[in-house]
């Protein structure tokens, strides 16, 4: 694998108050009423942010496509090979995030591939800007829609099986944004030599330690859980706690001994409950359901095998305890995913040449790069989080500690595919 020879002869360069533009450009696509952004997948949101970034992919002189699923395509054709090497992230949002999450990484794949073709004439290989429909699972319940399009790995029944929160399936949706679902399989790609992501770290090892940049050894393996308790509902002034079937009290007894048992594992293990519902929901009544979802991680594939079994026990043991019944849902899994030595070399070169402190790394985000590592020679390159903050309002990222990301992606590019 070659390692990035500076482009001598074409000097890139990057404009940090041009970039600083894009960004909040997009980042004012898809304001939140309470704060931050939400861009569910294939909500107006999105599409008007899918629109504005083709408009500027086609202004900067990329040719542009979108795939099945409205994944959207700007291409610097090659000169030698039809080959492509592949850079950028996702446009959705989580409800309330930041500007930076996902679109950061496709605004800097949009400007540094123009930036290339601008100073050092078409590539060797094909480059192109990937901008993906759908990463975070903020809408739907089937994370990676762009990525698992694209590497073949969408099952037929999801489109008709999955839905949102107010039943709409993914199917419906697709076809409200003029998007076939039986045309999917199109989606798939086998001419990828590589992929590049540039991300925020979204943690605080970058910030702490002083580096300018984070190469990604490895991404966490992430299990998503739906956990259903049901008990008995009864009065809550008459009914003796020692008689109580309480779905809500067993749920909360669950989550704190969840929680608990990784933070006793020790960083980086991490168990959220990010959501919890009750039925029927009244002050003065003992619930007969509850509902909440567990994200447990560890990049380490034998401590979350570990992690993930306590925590199918601590239910269990609960439940049983407790006379609830409990049904456990998976909604998502996915071990422990390295990247590509070869590509992060690359980079590793490039952050090098130009006298950047870099930091090799684990994500404890998951991300696109995940989906296509197993397919295609993937690395992901961070940029530091202001105070480690992300999937808030408060994401932030000074543009100058992004303006040497872009060129360290620039060079990595020009390396792979000049
Ligand atoms: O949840 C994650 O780690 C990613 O931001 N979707
Ligand atoms: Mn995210
Ligand atoms: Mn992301």
């Amino acid at each position: 694998m070659p390692t990035p020879t500076p482009p001598t002869d074409c000097a890139v360069r990057f404009d940090p108050a041009r970039v600083q533009r894009y960004i909040d450009d997009l980042g004012a696509i898809g304001v939140h009423p309470e704060g931050g952004l939400y861009r569910g997948l294939y909500t107006p949101a999105w599409a008007a942010a899918m629109d504005r970034m083709e408009t500027w992919l086609r202004e900067l002189g990329l040719t542009t496509r979108r795939d099945a699923v409205g994944n959207l395509f700007g291409r610097l054709a090659g000169t030698e090979s039809a080959r492509v090497v592949l850079s950028g992230s996702h446009v959705d949002t989580v409800r309330q995030g930041g500007k930076y999450d996902g679109a950061l990484g496709a605004i800097a794949a949009m400007l540094a591939i123009s930036a290339l073709g601008e100073a050092c004439g078409p590539p060797r290989k094909t480059l192109e800007v990937y901008v993906i429909c759908e990463e975070e699972g903020s809408r739907f319940p089937a994370n990676f829609w762009g990525s698992r399009a694209v590497t073949g790995q969408i099952r037929p029944e999801e489109p008709d099986r999955i839905r949102d929160a107010d039943g709409v399936t993914l199917a419906e949706a697709m076809r409200a944004q003029g998007l076939d679902p039986a045309a999917i399989p199109s989606a798939r790609r086998d001419d990828l030599d590589a992929f590049v992501e540039l991300h925020i770290e979204q943690g605080r090892l970058l910030e702490e330690g002083g580096y300018h940049l984070g190469v990604v050894e490895t991404i966490t393996g992430l299990r998503h859980l739906r956990v259903h308790v049901t008990g008995r509902q009864d009065h809550a002034g008459t009914t003796p706690m020692d008689l109580r079937r309480d779905a809500l009290a067993g749920a909360a007894e669950m989550i704190a001994r969840l929680t608990k048992a990784a933070a006793a594992m020790g960083r980086p293990a991490v168990a959220t409950a990010g959501m919890i519902a009750a039925q029927p929901g009244a002050i003065n009544i003992v619930p007969r359901a509850a509902q909440f979802t567990v994200d447990t991680r560890h990049p380490d594939p034998a401590r979350r095998r570990a992690l993930v079994a306590e925590i199918e026990g601590i239910l269990q043991e609960v439940a049983a305890r407790r006379g609830l019944g409990l049904q456990v849902e998976q909604l998502a899994d996915h071990e422990p995913t390295p990247m590509a030595p070869a590509i992060r070399q690359v980079l590793a070169a490039a952050a090098d040449a130009e006298g950047l402190r870099w930091l090799a790394l684990p994500s404890g985000a998951g991300h696109d790069s995940q989906i296509l590592a197993p397919h295609v020679p993937t690395a992901l390159l961070f940029v530091p989080s202001r105070d480690g903050r992300s999937h808030c309002p408060e994401e932030f990222t000074p543009v100058e500690q992004i303006v040497p990301g872009l060129r360290v992606l620039a060079r990595a590019l020009h390396a792979l595919a000049y």
